[in-house]
């Protein structure tokens, strides 16, 4: 068998190199002109570490439990849609490397792949994404069958009323493949529009009119059968209705950059919401996270875990649910090592005392 990459960074150079324009396209680029996504990357970078020396760090660990669930490190699977592009063994396969790692994963609601198939797998897999559908009632429909399916969490995203404009993707021409669907939103109502009237715009006279508001998202929290996190906070004062809504859990994401090309770094936002939100709710961060230094200062930043995005897509494409096992673990030793050089024993320990203040962009403040 050929070898694996030796390295992050190599599983990054390989996938780039060996995945179609489409695919590439697809799962590695950004919306617009990619701002946010490099804004993602130069933001967290940005942040030093300090060493300590002489730190007493023996019997230390990277173990937490995260709303009920035990996980090996905080990491978790963020969710993307339509793996099986990228291996056929698909989010089945990423399920598999995660139960592997000791850690969590989100499934997307478009994923090819039956959730029960998924959650089969093993104990990894426990959280469901999904975006608002076309009412309520298909809405909760969703979330009841996560729950009779055995998730343990929904992972409500709403940073994406609509779509970003993707140029890259557009530009490669990327199409799913013959066959591949988001088989789990199968029988779900779509919104049917009327056609446009002259100087009608699709997005505002037709699409605004089915997107929920704060008021669905209260409706959803109070009767979901599981507790529900909103994906897709940046500013604090999102973070403060997120968590008066009924929110147990916020995400910190700018979608990977997928979306609001111009919206701040997601790590350049973490501190507003950790500090507005105030140990309510577990704050959880994605967008950028590369190597375990990067987890690291997303803890030291206030964050309980961070999801791992685009590092899978690379495992994935260049060796499957082996090459997902690999780049997790790869995570998993870089935070340990970082921990150890920082003089952290376990994650309570990773604090805003071990960087040096960061001077980010991106930040806001509530008073605006
Ligand atoms: C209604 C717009 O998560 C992706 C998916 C789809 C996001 C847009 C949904 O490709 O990032």
């Amino acid at each position: 068998a050929p070898a694996l990459p030796g390295g992050l960074a190599d599983y990054a150079a390989q996938a780039t190199a060996l995945l179609p324009p489409g695919p590439a396209a697809y799962f590695l680029r950004g919306a617009g002109a990619e701002d946010t996504c490099r804004a993602n990357l130069r933001d967290l970078e940005a942040i030093r570490i300090w060493p300590r020396a002489l730190a007493p760090i023996a019997g230390g660990h990277t173990r937490l439990t995260l709303l009920g669930q035990s996980l090996d490190a905080p990491m978790l699977v963020a969710p993307m849609a339509y793996l099986r592009v990228l291996d056929a063994g698909g989010e089945a396969g990423v399920a598999a490397a995660a139960t592997a790692q000791g850690l969590g994963m989100c499934l997307s609601a478009q994923a090819g792949q039956p959730m029960e198939a998924v959650r089969d797998v093993g104990p990894a897999c426990r959280w469901m994404q999904l975006y608002w559908q076309a009412g309520r009632a298909p809405t909760m429909a969703l979330a009841e069958r996560a729950a009779r399916a055995g998730f343990t969490a929904l992972v409500l995203t709403v940073d994406a009323p609509v779509n970003g404009i993707r140029d890259a993707e557009i530009a490669s021409g990327f199409a799913l493949p013959d066959g591949l669907r988001a088989v789990n939103l199968d029988g779900l109502p779509q919104p049917q529009f009327a056609p446009l009237q002259d100087r009608e715009s699709l997005l505002f006279d037709r699409v605004a009119h089915v997107l929920p508001d704060w008021e669905d998202v209260a409706w959803f929290c109070a009767n979901a059968p599981l507790p529900v996190l909103l994906k897709g906070i940046l500013h604090p004062d999102d973070a403060t209705q997120a968590v008066k809504t009924g929110a147990a859990g916020i995400i910190v994401s700018n979608h990977g950059g997928r979306v609001l090309d111009g919206a701040p770094s997601a790590i350049a936002a973490l501190p507003g919401v950790v500090a507005q939100v105030g140990g309510a709710v577990p704050v959880l961060m994605d967008g950028g996270i590369r190597r375990g230094v990067d987890v690291f200062r997303a803890l030291a930043l206030g964050a309980t875990a961070v999801l791992i995005g685009r590092p899978v897509c690379h495992g994935l494409a260049v060796a499957g649910a082996l090459g997902v096992s690999h780049v997790l673990r790869l995570l998993r030793d870089e935070l340990e090592v970082t921990m150890a050089l920082a003089g952290c024993r376990t994650l309570d320990d990773i604090t805003a005392d071990c960087i040096q203040p960061p001077t980010l962009s991106g930040s806001c403040s509530s008073a605006g």
